[in-house]
This record gives C-alpha cells, structure tokens and sequence, in this order.
C-alpha cells in the first residue's frame, strides 16, 4: 500500500491530542469531530501506528488512512463486542511474558498468539526474568516450540544478560514495526532498553506491579536508530479474541490444525466428540494441556457468541452426536 508523503504517523494517543510524526516533525493535533461519528466496530477512531491525512488547514487529524494490518482484541470495557485495536500497521507481535514474577499466564499469551495467527501476522514469544525460574521457562519454552512458535529466553540483568537472544530480539525489532504485549511487569520496557541505543523507557519497581500499577501508561511508537519500529505498550491483564468462529479457533492453534484430518467428524469442535484426534493427541501428552485449556475457553466465548439462546439456557456439555461424519 502506496503511502502519500503527505501522511502522519500516529506515534501516541492521549485523551485530547494525538502526537503525529509528519516531515520528521513531531505534532500534538486534535481529530476531526466526525471520526468519531462513524459507525463502526472498534472503540476508538484511530491507533496508534496508523497514518493519517490533515485537513487543510494542518491543524487537524481528517482521515485515517487504510491499515495494511492491526492486532485487535475484544474491548476490555465498554461493551463486549467492540474492538480495541492495540497497534496498527505492524509486521511483528512480540508476545512478553515474564517466567516469574509475574508468574507466566498461558491464556494471555495464547490468546495473543491466536489473535496474531488470526491476521496472519507472525508472532515471537520473549520469555522474561529467565535468571529467576530457568526451568520454568525451559519448559514453558518447549511448549511453544512445539506449538511452531519462535521462543526467546532473556535475561536483561547486568552481569546476566543473555547476550545472543537479546541480540535475536534487536535483529527482530530491526527488520520490523513491532508491538510489544504482555503483562504489566513482564519487562517489556526493560528489553527495549536492553536492546536500543539510546532508550531510556521508564520501568517499574516490583512493589508497584504487585499493587496492580501500570509503569507505562500509554503506548508509545518508538523509531529504532537501526531501522524498524516498535510499539511499547501498557501492560494487558487479558487477551480476548475479538468475533472468532468456533470452526476458525482450531486454524489458530497449530498443533490442534495439524491433527484435524485424523478427526472423524468432519466439523469436530474437539471437546468432547467420539474419535476425535486432538483430545487423543492430548492424552497421549503431544498437545499441552494449558494450550488445549486456552483452546476450549476460546471456543466457549465464540459458540456463546453464536448461540440465539442466552448463556444460561446451553448446556455446558458439547459434542458427539450432531457432528456430521467424515
Ligand atoms: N530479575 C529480572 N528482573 C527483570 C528482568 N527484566 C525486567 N525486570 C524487572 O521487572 C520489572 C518490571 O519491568 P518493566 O520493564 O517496567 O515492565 P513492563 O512490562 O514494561 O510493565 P508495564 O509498563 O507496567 O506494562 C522491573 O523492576 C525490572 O527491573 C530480568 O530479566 N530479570
Ligand atoms: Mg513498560
Ligand atoms: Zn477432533
């Protein structure tokens, strides 16, 4: 997609302005009222990475140019089906997940996983704080790596830096608009510092996190001097899919994709029906029990989604029965 030179990029949102990069020079401008008049899924008119066209006076943000990606889950908060888009025109999703301290959340990290899978948009686990859980995160490792993710093991203490996978991490940011996501407290702030020349991003203290504080509270567009750019952003407490189908869920996880030609039902759902390969492959211990986990609430949030009835009236047991066989 051709980019007029005219366009700005939006570098960071604050609740009245919109800090714009046009001409290398940066802008604090307000949007034009009808942006926020249209009619549309997502909960705020533009995000951050985006490209945008002025009105002729300069003054003010008019259009949001098309987006050649985005990462969006399901609004946190004001309603569920709308969408937060938490980067625009990226070519990279950097899942953040500390090993400890926080403690690693599976279900966060796959739902990001699943989101950027779902815009074909290729993803890196960085695996935090290795120093203090090694095997924790050997094994949390192996369970991506299974799942045909690119995991990175880092450590950014002085003295105990894990000087090649930090240096894999600046390549990846180099070749790349990325936008890091996870937890507050995963140390997303403390890589980028690791691993750009000349960042000096506020990070937080433990006492902090553990009271539930955001260290970085807004996401912010930094350009790196090797070349590429990078989203840092506020940590995310959750990760919900936003209008995913229950037969599109599987395409999402890997591992799960790879069994279902051994499925005897041809629109198995995996939870529950007769000869099903997955549930199979997760006995015999090929498929992770948390990725399954992460799998089977997905599936729930999307056949509640798509169920005329209210959530009350289903029955909690699926499968067998009404599948149409292979
Ligand atoms: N032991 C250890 N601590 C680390 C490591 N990386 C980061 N930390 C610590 O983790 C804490 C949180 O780091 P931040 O970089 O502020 O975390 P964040 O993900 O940016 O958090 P938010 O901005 O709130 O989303 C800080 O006290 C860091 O010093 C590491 O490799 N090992
Ligand atoms: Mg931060
Ligand atoms: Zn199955």
């Amino acid at each position: 997609m051709k980019i007029p030179s005219e366009a700005g990029l939006v570098l960071r949102i604050d609740a009245k302005v919109c800090h714009v990069e046009i001409d290398g020079v940066r802008k604090q401008l307000p949007l034009a009222g009808k942006l926020f008049e249209q009619k549309t899924h997502e909960k705020r008119p533009l995000a951050v990475g985006d490209h945008v066209l002025l009105d002729p006076t300069g003054q003010v943000i008019d259009k949001v140019l098309p987006r050649s990606s985005q990462l969006h889950r399901r609004a946190a908060t004001e309603g569920e089906h709308q969408a937060q888009v938490l980067a625009a025109n990226i070519t990279q999703v950097i899942a953040v997940a500390s090993v400890k301290s926080p403690p690693f959340q599976p279900e966060l990290v796959d739902g990001l996983l699943a989101a950027a899978a779902r815009q074909e948009i290729p993803a890196t686990l960085v695996l935090t704080k290795i120093d203090l859980a090694l095997k924790a995160a050997d094994k949390w490792a192996a369970v991506y790596q299974h799942a045909n993710v690119r995991v990175l093991r880092t450590c950014t203490v002085e003295g105990k830096q894990t000087t090649e996978a930090l240096e894999e991490v600046r390549q990846l940011l180099n070749e790349n608009q990325s936008v890091l996501i996870g937890l507050s407290g995963a140390g997303k702030s403390t890589l980028l510092n690791a691993v750009v020349p000349g960042v000096q991003l506020r990070t937080g203290k433990l006492n902090h996190i553990q009271q539930g504080r955001h260290t970085t509270t807004h996401t912010e567009l930094l350009a790196l001097p090797g070349g590429g750019h990078v989203l840092d952003t506020p940590g995310v407490r959750n990760f919900h899919l936003f209008c995913t189908g229950s037969q599109e869920l599987q395409f999402l996880f890997p591992e799960i994709a790879a069994k279902l030609p051994e499925c005897a039902y041809r629109s198995c759902l995996h939870d529950g029906e007769q000869d099903c390969a997955v549930t199979a492959a997760l006995t015999a211990g090929e498929i992770a029990a948390t990725r399954y986990g992460s799998y089977l609430r997905m599936l729930t949030d999307a056949l509640d989604d798509e169920s005329p009835y209210p959530k009350s009236s289903r029955s909690p047991s699926r499968g067998g029965g009404r599948r149409r066989p292979r």
